[in-house]
């Protein structure tokens, strides 16, 4: 097997140090960052989504690949870093305010990243004006909420709401998802996307930046 399929499994598989070690390998042969980047890393995750969509995986198996990816990735970054290679976008992630549940909002993160996408994130109990204010200072494309806590929602409505305020053109885009967050809250409270799950949360992202 090539080291950029054995890479891929790895990552698919959950394979922590397997994954650090070929990722090494990978580079040490002479492949290009980019293409192990794109050939076995996303594409590691984009199988792991397609996995997890259809509950041949679960949260476990996900968050085992997604810091698989994640120790690929540390080896992987100085060289994309010098070779200038761009992220897709840029994501401010955090669980709303009052809300301590990080879970989901970790996964959704990790998968992101996964994807291709820069993540700042804020952790949990974030206020609405922390996200706006961090999703304008780092340029980002997105915001993307979490909330776990029926009594926590209104944060996100608040969140797209200071955001229209504050930066009226504003081309960064609102996403949320959480157990209680529905479609229909989402077109109620104006957020431009709604994810039951982390991979749908990356195709929206991905939508969002047009790829
Ligand atoms: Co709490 N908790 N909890 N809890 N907890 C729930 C959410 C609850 C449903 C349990 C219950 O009563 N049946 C209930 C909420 C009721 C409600 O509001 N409707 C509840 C409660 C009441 C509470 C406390 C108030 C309990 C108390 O103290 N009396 C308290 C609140 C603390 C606070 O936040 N201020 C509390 C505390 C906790 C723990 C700290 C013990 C712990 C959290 C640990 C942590 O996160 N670090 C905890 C846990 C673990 C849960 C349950 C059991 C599991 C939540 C979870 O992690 N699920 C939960 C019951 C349950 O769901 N069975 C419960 C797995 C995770 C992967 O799913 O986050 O939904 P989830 O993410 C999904 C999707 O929603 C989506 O992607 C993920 C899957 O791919 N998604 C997005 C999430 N964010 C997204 C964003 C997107 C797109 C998709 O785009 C931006």
């Amino acid at each position: 097997m090539d080291r950029i399929a054995a890479l891929k499994d790895a990552i698919i598989a959950g394979e922590m140090a397997q994954a650090k070690g070929l990722a090494e390998q990978a580079l040490e042969a002479g492949l290009e960052p980019k293409e192990i980047l794109n050939e076995a890393l996303i594409a590691g995750m984009d199988k792991v989504g397609e996995l997890f969509k259809v509950n041949e995986i679960y949260v476990p198996e996900v968050l085992l690949a997604a810091k698989s990816m994640q120790n690929a990735m540390q080896i992987l970054k100085p060289h994309l870093v010098k070779g200038g290679i761009q992220p897709r976008g840029k994501v401010v992630v955090g669980t709303v305010r009052g809300d301590l549940h990080d879970i989901g909002k970790n996964l959704m993160a990790m998968m992101l990243e996964g994807a291709g996408f820069e993540i700042v994130d804020l952790g949990n109990d974030v206020p609405a004006e922390k996200f706006v204010e961090a999703a304008i200072e780092h340029g980002a494309t997105v915001i993307g909420m979490s909330a776990l806590l029926t009594t926590t929602m209104h944060t996100m409505k608040d969140t797209v709401e200071l955001l229209k305020q504050k930066d009226p053109d504003s081309k960064i885009r609102t996403m949320i998802g959480g157990a209680p967050v529905t479609r229909n809250f989402a077109d109620r409270i104006g957020a431009d996307g709604y994810g039951d799950d982390a991979a749908t949360a990356v195709d929206i992202a991905k939508g969002f930046v047009g790829s």
